[in-house]
C-alpha cells in the first residue's frame, strides 16, 4: 500500500476482514464501471466521509456507481482509532459541473452508516485562510525563512563567537548560502576549516562511545549505515548535500540549508513536506561541548540518524502536517511536543530506557544525565506534555518516555485530531503538495 502522510491507500480496506467480499472482488469493485463513464465538463470534487464501520465502504461505492454524473478516481482510508472499525475515507472524484450536490445528497441519505466530514476547497483563496498563510507546495518553503534573533553571535554578547571577528564573518558567509538557496537547487558544499573539523571530531568521538548503550536501536542502525556508506566519518564535517541524498534514499526526508533558528511555525511546516531545515555552520570552537543555538553538529549527529528511520520520519511529518494552519497557541503546543519528543525524547526498549531525542544524541553530557537517576521521567502524554514549561539554557530536569514509537504516533494523531483548524490537510507525495480540505 502507498503512503500519503497518515493516509493509507486502500490499506484499511484490504486489512478489513470481510465475510463475503474478497480482495480479488475488491479489485473489480475499486473503480467499478466508473472508468467507462463518460462525463463532460468535469470539475474535481473531493471529500472525506466518516464511516462508522469500514465495511460500509462497499455500500457507498455501489451507490456512487449508480450516479451518472460523477466518476470515482481515487480512494484512500485512514482509521482514527485502532480499537473500532471507524474510518475516514477520502474520495477523489470528478463530476459534471453543477452536479456536486448529488454526492452530498447521497451521503446525507445514508446517516446510519456515514457522515460527510469535509469537502475539499479548491477555491481561489485556498492559500490564505483566516490570514494564516501556509506553504502548499514544497517550493513554498523558500518563503518559510522567518528567523528568530535569539543567540545570534552578532547580537548576543554571551555568544562564544561574539568577540571573534573571523567566526562572525564565517557565519555570515554560511548564512548567505542558506539565504540564497532555492528549492530544487543542489545544496552548496562548504569547505570546513581545521577548527571546524576538530570540533566535529571532538563531539563525534565522545558521543560514539555512548551510543551503543544510550541511543535507541533505530538511531544505532542508521548511524552504522551512515558510517558504512562513508557519509559520516570522524575527521570531517559531512556535507549536507550527501547527507540529504542518503536520507532521501532511506526515508524520503531531505535537507535544505537554513541560516539559523527558524520560527516554530516555519520549522514545523517544513516537516510536513519531509524537509528538515538544517543549519550548515559549526558552533564556536571555544565551546565544542555546548551550544544553545542549533548548529550542524547537532543536526547531523542528533536529527539525521533518526530521520533516516522511516517510521520516525512519518512521525515527524505528522507533527508538521498537524501544525499547518494551527493557531499561534496550538503552534506553541506543537513546538513543546516537538521539544519533548524529537529534541529530548526517551523511549523504552526491552525494559531499558534509551534516548531518541536529538538534543540528547548530540550532547554527551546531557545524554548521560538523561539516563542517570538525577532527572525526573514521566510517561509521554500529549495533553500534559504539550503544556509542560521548559528552558533551553541547561540540562532538562524532566524527560518524557514513550512506550514505543507506535503508541507515541497513535497518541499524537489522537491529540492532533482535536486541534481546531479551518481545514484538514492531506499530503500528496506525487506532487509534493498539501491539499486543503475545508470543513463543510
Ligand atoms: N530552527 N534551524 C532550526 N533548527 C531547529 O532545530 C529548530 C528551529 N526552530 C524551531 C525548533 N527547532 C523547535 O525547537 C520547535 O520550536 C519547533
Ligand atoms: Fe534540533
Amino acid at each position: 500500500s502507498q503512503e500519503h502522510g497518515s493516509w493509507k491507500h486502500r490499506s484499511l480496506i484490504e486489512d478489513a476482514k470481510f465475510d463475503t467480499v474478497t480482495n480479488a472482488e475488491f479489485e473489480k469493485l475499486e473503480k467499478p464501471d466508473d472508468d467507462k463513464k463518460i462525463i463532460e465538463n468535469t470539475v474535481p470534487l473531493s471529500f472525506i466521509v466518516t464511516l462508522f464501520d469500514i465495511s460500509h465502504v462497499w455500500r457507498i461505492l455501489s451507490e456512487i456507481e449508480k450516479l451518472s454524473q460523477v466518476r470515482l478516481e481515487h480512494i484512500e482510508s485512514r482509521s482514527n482509532n485502532k480499537k473500532d472499525r471507524k474510518a475516514d475515507v477520502f474520495f477523489g472524484m470528478v463530476c459534471t459541473e453543477g452536479h456536486s450536490d448529488s454526492i452530498i445528497k447521497l451521503i446525507n441519505s445514508l446517516p446510519e452508516i456515514c457522515k460527510l466530514k469535509i469537502i475539499e476547497d479548491d477555491g481561489p483563496d485556498k492559500h490564505i485562510y483566516k490570514d494564516i498563510w501556509i506553504p502548499t507546495h514544497i517550493s513554498d518553503l523558500d518563503k518559510c525563512n522567518h528567523l528568530l534573533t535569539k543567540y545570534d553571535p552578532d547580537l548576543d554578547f554571551n555568544h562564544p563567537g561574539f568577540s571573534d571577528k573571523v567566526y562572525r564573518n564565517r557565519r555570515q558567509h554560511i548564512a548567505d548560502l542558506a539565504f540564497n538557496y532555492k528549492h530544487g537547487e543542489i545544496i552548496p558544499d562548504v569547505e570546513y576549516s581545521e577548527n571546524e573539523n576538530r570540533t566535529w571530531f571532538h563531539v563525534y568521538s565522545m558521543l560514539k562511545k555512548l551510543y551503543p548503550t544510550h541511543a535507541c536501536k533505530q538511531f544505532n542502525r542508521a548511524f552504522a549505515k551512515l558510517e558504512a556508506e562513508k557519509v559520516y566519518s570522524q575527521t570531517e564535517v559531512p556535507q549536507l548535500r550527501k547527507v540529504s541524498e542518503f536520507l532521501q534514499r532511506l526515508s524520503g526526508f531531505q535537507l535544505r540549508p537554513v541560516a539559523g533558528l527558524l520560527s516554530a511555525r516555519d520549522f514545523l511546516a517544513s516537516l510536513a513536506f519531509r524537509v528538515f531545515q538544517c543549519t550548515q555552520y559549526v558552533r564556536h570552537h571555544s565551546a565544542p561541548e555546548h551550544t544553545v543555538e542549533p548548529d550542524c553538529v547537532h543536526e547531523l549527529l542528533g536529527h539525521v540518524p533518526m530521520l533516516a528511520d522511516p517510521y520516525f520520519a512519518e512521525f515527524s511529518q505528522e507533527i508538521g502536517l498537524a501544525s499547518l494552519g494551527a493557531s499561534d497557541e496550538d503552534i506553541e503546543k506543537f513546538a513543546t511536543l516537538y521539544w519533548f519528543t524529537v529534541e529530548f525524547g526517551l523511549c523504552k526498549e526491552k525494559g531499558e530506557i534509551r534516548a531518541y531525542g536529538a538534543g540528547l544524541l548530540s550532547a554527551f553530557g546531557e545524554l548521560e544525565h538523561a539516563l542517570s537517576d538525577v532527572p525526573e521521567r514521566r510517561p509521554f502524554d500529549p495533553d500534559t506534555t504539550s503544556i509542560q514549561p521548559y528552558q533551553d539554557q541547561d540540562y532538562q530536569p524532566l524527560y518524557f518516555v514513550a512506550e514505543s514509537f507506535e503508541t507515541m504516533m497513535e497518541k499524537l494523531r489522537q491529540y492532533s485530531s482535536q486541534i481546531k483548524r479551518p481545514y484538514e490537510v492531506r499530503y500528496d507525495p506525487y506532487t509534493q503538495s498539501v491539499k486543503l480540505l475545508n470543513n463543510s
